[in-house]
């Protein structure tokens, strides 16, 4: 009788654990938006892209196996979206050659890409919260802008067949081509037969950047969409995007980029935690987002703000990108113009984001399959040159540190670009740095270093307890090291050293002390004309005149608080 009941326990106890367990998976499971998509390759096998970032693969993906939750939306029928174009014939007009490398012309897998055809079903890579998230019923209309050179004809079509096949009709107003005078005229002619698509050719090479600019010249949409020529866009990805622009015209939004892998064309989730970042160099990268937004995000399907976007997909209000000032247009074939876009749309009032809820894939590629005519590396100086030299201010001295090579090179005038950002009443970068992408360090080897002056006098330091003002002496390169300060956010640096409060109360002393980034004794921040200690909030004080600088209660224009920095040239 026992040790019936101790069975019946054990096996009550394992039901309850094996519930628990289901609900918990029930929890976290991705929807799918179709049953094929259980042959979809598992993610997480994080792959290097050439001359990009490793792109992170959302793992809480992996191991999860596919089911269905809830019958994939009807997708529209065939002659319904492509009217009486006759996709067959348009793919099988170019078709690889038997013994010909599939990679040659694209970069990409040419042979698996025709496989797949002109369409496929994808896995629904949102969190599951997305999927129950509302959007108003009167959204406007976009005009999507496409530009190619010399794209495939298979992965053009799966772009532009997944965007009719996964928006709301009434949402796309139309689908722009632009053909960047690529060989054949007929990739882009002939795909004006599918209803909604109108193709405009090029008469030369003109590159990316004035080819989105012709075709958003000729949209008829009030918002833009723009897209690589090799995507697919996911389930529901448009929604989210137009609403956040509808509700702020200054919001310039891009979805989460999927990866399609070019070697056999999977479908991978890409990580939901990562934002838009470079280097000094303006080598874009993939970043996690900083610590303090992960933990206070706790509501997956809010949008992240991000410093810069990766370029080719993005959603904006036609007005607000006309009034921007639409692209710098002397930047050609490829690169730098999402650099330019960025900081110009955070510096003169309006904001980038991404939104976790869209969702479309890109193939991203090792190398570019195309040729620039005046060669890759001095095209992308040419072009990154003149977004640091219009837009970053005193840290494009950074810029032409971490590139050297860039100094000296032809980058033509900029007069015209230098003019809007005036007329627009542009922020400058530093504010840019300061609030938009704080996380970006100043490189400490080159930081500029400047004496601090108080009144006639100059902040000087002779070893660690002996700070104070004393007459500035000498001029340029023979100011005396005592003297010079570099100030590397949130540190005050003299060499190795760093000014340190010794007490987080007013009247402390400082000193100088060997430098640690995570010491919060030694962070500082300019306020004003004053330096603001950070934690304790008080400022750097020369008072009393005799004795040594203490930190005080911030008052502003207080003279022994006003340090005004002074660059060494
Ligand atoms: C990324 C962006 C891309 C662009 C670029 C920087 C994504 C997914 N892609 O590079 O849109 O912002 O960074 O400039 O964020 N093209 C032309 N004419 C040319 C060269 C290219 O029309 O002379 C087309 C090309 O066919 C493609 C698009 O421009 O549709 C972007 O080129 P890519 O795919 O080679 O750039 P990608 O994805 O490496
Ligand atoms: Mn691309």
């Amino acid at each position: 009788m026992r040790r019936i009941r101790a069975n019946a326990i054990a096996i009550l106890t394992v039901a309850w654990i094996l519930g628990t367990f289901y609900y918990l998976w029930q929890d976290n499971k991705p929807h799918t938006s179709s049953p094929s998509s259980a042959s979809q390759p598992r993610v997480g096998d994080s792959r290097s892209h050439a001359g990009r970032p490793d792109i992170h693969r959302d793992d809480s993906h992996r191991t999860i196996p596919l089911i269905m939750t809830q019958s994939p939306r009807a997708e529209p029928q065939q002659g319904q979206l492509i009217g009486s174009f006759d996709e067959k014939a348009y793919l099988l007009g170019k078709q690889l050659k038997a013994g010909d490398d599939p990679y040659r012309d694209h970069a990409f897998n040419l042979a698996e890409s025709d496989r797949l055809g002109s369409e496929r079903a994808i896995r629904d890579t949102r969190h599951y919260r997305c999927a129950s998230v509302n959007y108003d019923a009167n959204l406007p209309p976009t005009s999507i802008i496409i530009t190619f050179h010399n794209e495939a004809r298979s992965t053009l079509l799966r772009t532009i067949k997944s965007v009719l096949m996964r928006s709301p009709p009434s949402l796309i107003q139309e689908i722009i081509l632009i053909d960047d005078f690529s060989t054949d005229p007929e990739d882009c002619q002939l795909l004006s037969q599918i209803p909604k698509v109108r193709c405009l050719r090029n008469a030369r090479r003109e590159g990316l950047i004035r080819s989105r600019v012709r075709g958003a010249g000729a949209a008829s949409a009030p918002i833009l969409t723009f897209l690589d020529s090799h995507c697919e866009v996911n389930t529901d990805w448009l929604q989210p995007m137009i609403q956040r622009v509808k509700e702020d015209h200054t919001r310039v939004v891009s979805p989460i980029i999927d990866v399609i892998s070019l070697d056999n064309f999977a479908y991978l989730a890409a990580s939901a935690d990562l934002r838009g970042g470079f280097d000094w160099s303006l080598h874009f990268k993939w970043e996690q987002i900083p610590i303090e937004q992960k933990m206070s995000r706790n509501d997956p399907t809010l949008p992240i703000r991000t410093p810069v976007i990766a370029g080719g997909i993005f959603v904006m209000d036609k007005s607000w990108f006309n009034h921007l000032g639409q692209y710098d247009t002397h930047m050609d074939i490829w690169g730098g113009e999402n650099f330019e876009l960025s900081f110009r749309v955070w510096m003169c009032g309006g904001s980038l984001e991404i939104l976790p809820c869209s969702r479309v894939g890109h193939v991203f590629r090792k190398r570019h399959p195309y040729d620039f005519p005046e060669g890759n590396a001095l095209t992308y100086i040419k072009n990154t040159r003149r977004a640091a030299e219009v837009w970053m201010d005193e840290y494009k001295q950074y810029y032409y540190s971490a590139r050297p090579s860039a100094q000296g090179k032809a980058f033509g005038s900029i007069a015209e670009r230098l003019t809007l950002r005036r007329k627009l009443n542009c922020k400058s970068f530093r504010w840019y740095m300061e609030n938009v992408y704080p996380e970006l360090r100043i490189p400490e080897q080159d930081a500029v270093s400047s004496v601090l002056r108080q009144g006639g006098l100059c902040l000087e330091s002779l070893g660690a307890d002996s700070l104070g003002l004393a007459e500035c002496r000498g001029t340029g390169a023979i100011r005396p090291q005592s003297q010079r300060w570099q100030l590397v956010e949130p540190l005050l640096r003299q060499q190795d050293l760093c000014l340190a409060i010794t007490a987080f109360t007013a009247g402390s002393k400082v000193k100088m002390e060997p430098c640690s980034n995570k010491e919060p004794r030694q962070k500082w921040k300019p306020k004003g004309p004053a330096l603001q200690h950070m934690v304790s909030g008080l400022c750097l004080d020369s008072q009393p005149p005799a004795g040594p600088p203490t930190i005080t209660q911030c008052r502003s224009q207080l003279a022994s608080q006003v340090w005004e920095p002074q660059l060494i040239t």
